[in-house]
């Protein structure tokens, strides 16, 4: 088979960049490893950055989620027994994040994809790129014990942080960054109400807790812990037990528990990748860069990638312009390391290090505290997490 534009991952980013493609007449096809059930039962993100949600409309998919969806103009954070709150839409111009599961959001681009006779291949197996330096890669794969070729112009890794694209670059080609926290967070799914209608984000001694959620009925809350505890440490009511002791009385009191519907660990990790291009294969979201969670940056960083690499595409094959190919890594990686950045310091400002001596505790105190009295800290803390610009 030979087609333009050769997309490893049916992730949120493989998706969204072949939905946009194909609106815009560039052949494609998406290469996802795993089943639709098993991309649609991991739940992970739930906060959009209204840039993201443009791009969503500009997909043709952003129906239900406007539908759906929940504007949230401002969140709180819980610290000394207080709770603070983050006024979103004041202090960043009027803008404002958009509430809606990554489920969801993948689940509407599969469905944008089948609706328009979109090309999406599940369990893709050993796939592999071929010839990423001359001007035909291609890349080969598996399904049901038959080999199969896709020949193409472009690759596009965006198979996620442990996809194969990225470990297809020569080693001398690439240079990774990393830092891992010594730390990760337990979640849990429960059809409970939500504790708050807007986000909580708690410091505490004990460790961080954060209250999110799906929608009116369905809540999401984190709690940080030791990278050695394992699922079977934790039984629903020993979680909501902690979370209780992790938040102000005020917001614990107003609690309501359930069974969890889903309960996972993800240890916290920020990765970067540099460059995000080597020859005819682009690096895009995950397969290049993660995040820890506690900034709601990862997903939204992905898009970013995106949006960069859709008009590059455009400017490729629409006015025969390399120039948007040749810039992408730049360009993408300009916004992900404010993302980075922006994400160890929430990061750092909310949790419990295991190492932490009272001088650290005495600066987190003091970064809270000047956060709530100062309007242009306030300003820092709202512009990045609505999103910077595209
Ligand atoms: P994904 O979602 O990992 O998708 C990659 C896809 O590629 C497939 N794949 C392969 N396919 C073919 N061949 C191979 N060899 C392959 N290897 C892998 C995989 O099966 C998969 O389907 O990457 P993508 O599309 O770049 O999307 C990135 C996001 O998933 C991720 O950044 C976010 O979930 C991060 N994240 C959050 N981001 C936010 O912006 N806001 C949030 O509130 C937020 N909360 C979170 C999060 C991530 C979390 N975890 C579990 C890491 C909360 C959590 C707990
Ligand atoms: C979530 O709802 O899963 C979520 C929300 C905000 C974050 C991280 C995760 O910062």
């Amino acid at each position: 088979m030979k087609v333009q534009v050769c997309i490893i991952g049916g992730g949120p980013s493989g998706l969204l960049l072949s939905q946009l493609l194909h609106l815009r007449g560039i052949e494609n096809i998406v290469l996802e490893k795993h089943t639709r059930e098993y991309v649609l039962g991991r739940i992970r993100a739930g906060v959009l950055e209204h840039g993201f949600a443009k791009l969503m409309r500009e997909a043709e998919c952003g129906e239900r989620m406007d539908r759906e969806g929940e504007i949230h103009h401002g969140f709180f954070i819980a610290h000394d027994g207080i709770l603070d709150r983050v006024d979103l839409h004041k202090y960043s111009g009027g803008n404002s994040v958009v509430v809606y599961g990554q489920t969801e959001l993948t689940r509407d681009l599969y469905d944008a994809r089948d609706r328009a006779g979109g090309m999406v291949v599940h369990n893709a197996e050993d796939v592999a790129l071929h010839d990423l330096t001359t001007d035909r890669p291609f890349v080969t794969y598996t399904r049901d014990g038959e080999t199969h070729r896709v020949d193409c112009e472009y690759v596009i890794g965006a198979d996620g942080f442990h996809g194969v694209s990225r470990k297809s670059i020569p080693a001398d080609k690439i240079r990774e960054h990393e830092k891992i926290y010594p730390f990760g967070w337990l979640g849990i799914l429960s059809r409970t109400k939500p504790v708050s209608p807007e986000l909580v984000y708690a410091k505490h001694d004990r460790g961080f807790a954060l209250c999110s959620l799906r929608s009116q009925v369905l809540s999401r809350y984190y709690l940080q812990v030791p990278l050695t505890d394992t699922l079977d440490q934790w039984a629903d009511d020993e979680f909501w037990a902690e979370l209780k002791r992790r938040l102000p009385s005020s917001v614990a009191g107003q609690l309501i528990t359930g069974p969890s519907i889903e309960k996972s660990i993800a240890p916290l990790r920020s990765f970067v990748a540099e460059p995000m291009r080597y020859g005819r294969l682009f690096l895009a979201g995950d397969a290049a860069h993660i995040v820890p969670p506690t900034g709601a940056r990862g997903l939204n960083s992905a898009a970013s990638d995106i949006y960069h690499l859709y008009h590059a595409m455009l400017d490729h094959y629409r006015n025969g312009s390399d120039a948007g190919l040749d810039a992408y890594s730049d360009r993408a990686l300009a916004r992900i390391w404010k993302a980075q950045r922006f994400s160890w310091w929430m990061t750092t400002l909310l949790h419990r290090f295991p190492e932490q001596i009272s001088y650290d505790q005495k600066l987190q105190e003091t970064e809270l505290n000047y956060l709530f009295s100062s309007e242009t800290a306030l300003r820092l803390l709202a512009e990045n997490y609505v999103g910077l610009p595209f």
